[in-house]
């Protein structure tokens, strides 16, 4: 199995010309503001203050990249669904996002968090539209586990995948996983994930028409 052995800090950017020119595969991490981003990132890396946690929240605009094992990157986008955000803002971040995804030949897997006790947000679900447009392979990574009794994450779980069962079957999601850095739920399965989708090539792009 996958194991990390080194996570470091590499760039921020905040435009896509800023992007590190070697091209190594990514593992994007998406998801809301205080979604548990940051605190999975450091939990799959056995890091404790790796990723940088804004004292601004909803601020930040920037893509943080991570360089792992030498080999590949992990990808901190910066976290949506902030209220105060200003709307000019949140459409540079709309932008920003997408202008990103279409780069879908370096992603070689999308993490799409969202929290386990709740549904998914209308951002969540746009987010989840967009990866299935641009055909990125994604896993919804369920957050906080620990937070609910097994019977209740059980039931939440099938419940996202009724939901998402034609994502499932006919789209890009390539599973939903419960995660939690309280009792390392999660962790393995999707190291296992990660390291399968590393190994696959990248996509064909579909031919233009
Ligand atoms: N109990 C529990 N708490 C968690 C877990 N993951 C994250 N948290 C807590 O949730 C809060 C937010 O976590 P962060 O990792 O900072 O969230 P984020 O998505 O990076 O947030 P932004 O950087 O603001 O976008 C912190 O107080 C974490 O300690 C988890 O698995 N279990
Ligand atoms: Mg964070």
């Amino acid at each position: 199995m996958l194991k990390i052995t080194s996570a470091e800090f590499l760039q921020g950017v905040t435009d896509l010309r800023q992007l590190p020119k070697n091209e190594l595969r990514e593992i994007v991490f998406i998801g809301r503001s205080n979604v548990g981003k940051s605190s999975l990132l450091n939990k799959m890396c056995n890091k404790k203050n790796l990723a940088r946690s804004s004292s601004t929240p909803g601020k930040t605009r920037e893509i943080n990249y991570y360089i792992i094992n030498n080999e590949f990157y992990f990808v901190d986008l910066p976290g949506y669904g902030y209220a105060k955000v200003p709307e000019q803002m949140k459409a540079g971040w709309k932008r920003l996002i997408e202008d990103f995804l279409k780069r879908e030949e370096h992603i070689a897997l999308a993490v799409q968090l969202v929290d386990s006790r709740q549904e998914p947000t209308p951002l969540d679900l746009m987010m989840m539209d967009w990866l299935e447009y641009y055909e990125v392979p994604y896993l919804l990574v369920l957050t906080k586990a620990d937070k609910l009794p097994v019977s209740k994450l059980g039931r939440h779980l099938d419940e996202y995948k009724e939901r998402f069962e034609k994502q499932l079957k006919e789209g890009c999601c390539r599973g939903i996983v419960p995660f939690s850095i309280i009792n390392g739920m999660g962790k393995n399965e999707l190291l296992k994930y990660i390291e399968e989708h590393l190994a696959k090539r990248p996509q064909q792009k579909k031919e233009a028409v």
